[in-house]
């Protein structure tokens, strides 16, 4: 290591590219690693975010910049949550990294055009090993010569895309290197068969004693390469011997490691091995999520993804007091009692109980709760077989994550008419993530399918209501219901059963009828509230509930005395609610003037607020009004003979 005078301004600072990074002397990184931990808290304990995740790469991200040369050679890191050191290191600090998950500032993931840095986007699980492998190969195509790093966490080893990845890389390259993250944690305390193999590895204390003991010896030699080699094979092949096989290996991997991944040194060893290496190497990096920040360290699942803090004490900033509960919550309590009630009941989650709701269940009925991994195909197809066996599954994921099971929601569930629930929490925007987490496609991949109920709450209390009905029904539902609070209404004692297809008229109108769809209800009762005050217009107001099956008797029954009928929803236009409603009328040959109010066809990307990207898009509620009074205003016009 090179010496040097102490460094005594912020080190950070000075870092505006990774070449900035590789001129500091070695001896500055542990200042610099400080510095990073803190700015990372400092920010997201304003701004919430993935404080955990990357508090635990800080490290490996510096070792990773040290040895490569992004952008030539290219980081693959899977889901991006971890990205934000990468991000540090890549010119994209100060007001721009200041501004993290907020409109204008950085997103909380990594995309190709935030950054030549970022080789890859991604926002779900367990696609890096694939998209790496498909670059590595790439590169072998064109004869290029640059390196390709996939940065895998351990809970990415419980998707089925993973494990297809590493199925296939043996037979189409000879040089990729990918780094197991392993932190024991995916959102909660990882599951599953693979994450207790890793475990194995990492603990067998035996191994790894004499692991080191033998690293001392041929490091008392002064061979270099040769020697490191000699070593590398005799642990390859001593390994299988204590903690049964190499899982790696047997996939042609060369696995290096365990290495302690805050240990700069040794990250750097391996990678500059890896990096000479003439088949694909995976390196095992142990880490500590959550490290740097005492309260991350005790609680990792909620320092994972964790909303504004007190950078001291790690204590959650509180909500305003008196906001209602969330739909998440009110979900996972409803579910505890339907669970109590009824043994044929039970909930799985594809690695997300906190953020679904479902570790009520998991707490108090854990008898009847399943956390299956980061495996949304896995998660629907499990139910499936449950369902034929007399069990009433309820599945919950986030609605962008569903769309990952969009064929067992077909073939295995929906063909064969199975009684299970679907529950789509974050249907709609999630605003401070952006376009990988926004759940704006649901309605269009769903109410295609035969045999799907596809439903949305107005309310939290509606939403019982659903979850109650569903499992009433003898066949597949699909719920959606947005992020965050409800809007504060009273639960009832017990739940209604939902009469299916029919919607609920809220509010009788004769000009203008607004045909509103959950979340959208209260935005439609004040839209109608203000057109009646200030225009003088009748509006009325429909509360869905079911996209399919549509009410359509009711909604003919107005097409056909209403001049303007309005459609409003929290999904894109293209196939949404509103394309249903067009569909019925034209199937009627009902020629109704239809306005329809939703997200357009873009990618739409992350901000800091519903309403900053509302208004972004000309929903906020004075467009909708002026839109919809634009509307009217014409059809009035239009239908007043020319001359009078
Ligand atoms: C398809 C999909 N399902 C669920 C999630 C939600 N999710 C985000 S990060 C994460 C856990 C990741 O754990 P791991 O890969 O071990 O990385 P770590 O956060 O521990 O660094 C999960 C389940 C997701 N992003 N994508």
């Amino acid at each position: 290591m090179n010496e040097s005078s102490p460094p005594s301004s912020r080190l950070l600072d000075a870092i505006r590219s990774p070449a900035d990074l590789k001129a500091l002397p070695a001896d500055h990184l542990p200042q610099l690693a400080q510095e990073i931990r803190q700015e990372i808290i400092t920010v997201t304990a304003r701004n919430g975010g993935h404080v955990g995740p990357n508090l635990g790469v800080v490290e490996l991200t510096l070792a990773l910049h040290r040895v490569f040369n992004s952008p030539e050679d290219q980081f693959v890191f899977d889901v991006a949550h971890q990205g934000y050191v990468h991000k540090l290191l890549t010119g994209r600090g100060g007001s721009f990294f200041h501004r993290l998950r907020q409109s204008e500032g950085a997103s909380g993931f990594l995309y190709r055009k935030e950054s030549p840095h970022d080789a890859f986007g991604a926002g779900h699980a367990g696609t890096a090993l694939s998209a790496a492998l498909g670059m590595a190969t790439a590169r072998d195509l064109r004869g290029s010569d640059e390196h390709v790093v996939a940065v895998c966490g351990d809970a990415a080893f419980t998707c089925g895309i993973t494990l297809e990845a590493l199925n296939n890389i043996v037979s189409s390259t000879k040089r990729l290197i990918v780094i197991l993250n392993d932190n024991e944690w995916s959102i909660a305390k990882n599951v599953g068969a693979i994450s207790s193999y890793l475990n194995r590895i990492s603990t067998s204390k035996t191994y790894n004693k004499l692991h080191h003991d033998v690293e001392a010896f041929f490091k008392s030699f002064p061979a270099g390469a040769e020697m490191n080699r000699v070593y590398l094979k005799w642990k390859r092949e001593t390994k299988d011997f204590f903690v049964e096989s190499s899982l790696f290996e047997k996939f042609g991997l060369r696995y290096l490691g365990p290495v302690d991944g805050h240990n700069l040194d040794a990250l750097v060893k391996n990678l500059e091995f890896a990096k000479h290496c003439d088949v694909p190497v995976l390196i095992h990096v142990l880490t500590k999520k959550g490290k740097g920040l005492p309260a991350a360290v005790t609680s990792p699942e909620k320092f994972h993804g964790a909303s504004p803090f007190d950078p001291e004490t790690g204590e959650s900033k509180q909500s305003a007091p008196g906001t209602p509960p969330n739909y998440q919550d009110v979900f996972g309590r409803a579910l505890v009692r339907f669970a109590q009630a009824d043994r044929r009941i039970v909930g799985i989650t594809g690695a997300m109980p906190s953020g679904t709701g479902l570790s009520h269940l998991a707490k108090e009925v854990p008898g009847q709760f399943f956390d299956v991994g980061i495996a949304e195909e896995h998660a629907a197809i499990f139910a499936a077989g449950l369902a034929t066996k007399g069990i009433r599954p309820v599945v919950a994921i986030y609605s962008t994550f569903l769309q990952r099971a969009y064929d067992p929601i077909i073939h295995d569930v929906c063909l064969q008419n199975l009684p299970v629930t679907f529950c789509m929490d974050r249907a709609g925007l999630s605003p401070n993530d952006g376009p990988t987490h926004h759940g704006l496609f649901d309605l269009a991949y769903l109410r295609c399918v035969p045999h799907a109920v596809v439903m949305q709450p107005k309310d939290e209390d509606e939403l019982v209501d659903m979850l109650h009905t569903s499992l009433q029904h003898n066949g597949p539902a699909f719920v959606r219901y947005p992020r965050g609070a409800g809007v504060g209404v009273p639960l009832k004692a017990q739940p209604a059963t939902l009469p299916l297809g029919h919607a609920e008229v809220l509010r009788e109108g004769s000009n203008i009828m607004i045909w509103a769809l959950g979340n959208m209800v209260q935005d439609a009762l004040r839209l109608a509230a203000r057109l009646a005050a200030e225009e003088n217009i009748s509006v009325g107001v429909v509360n869905a509930r079911f996209v399919k099956p549509l009410d359509r008797a009711l909604l003919l029954s107005h097409a056909a005395c209403i001049p303007l009928i309005v459609t409003m929803e929290d999904h894109v236009l293209a196939g949404g609610f509103g394309s249903a409603v067009l569909e019925a009328l034209q199937e009627s040959d009902c020629p109704a003037a239809v306005e329809r109010i939703g997200w357009p066809d873009r990618f739409v990307e992350h901000g800091s607020s519903t309403e900053v990207l509302r208004a972004a898009y000309g929903l906020a509620p004075d467009d909708i009004h002026r839109r919809v009074l634009a509307r009217w205003r014409n059809l009035r016009a239009e239908s007043v003979p020319a001359g009078t």
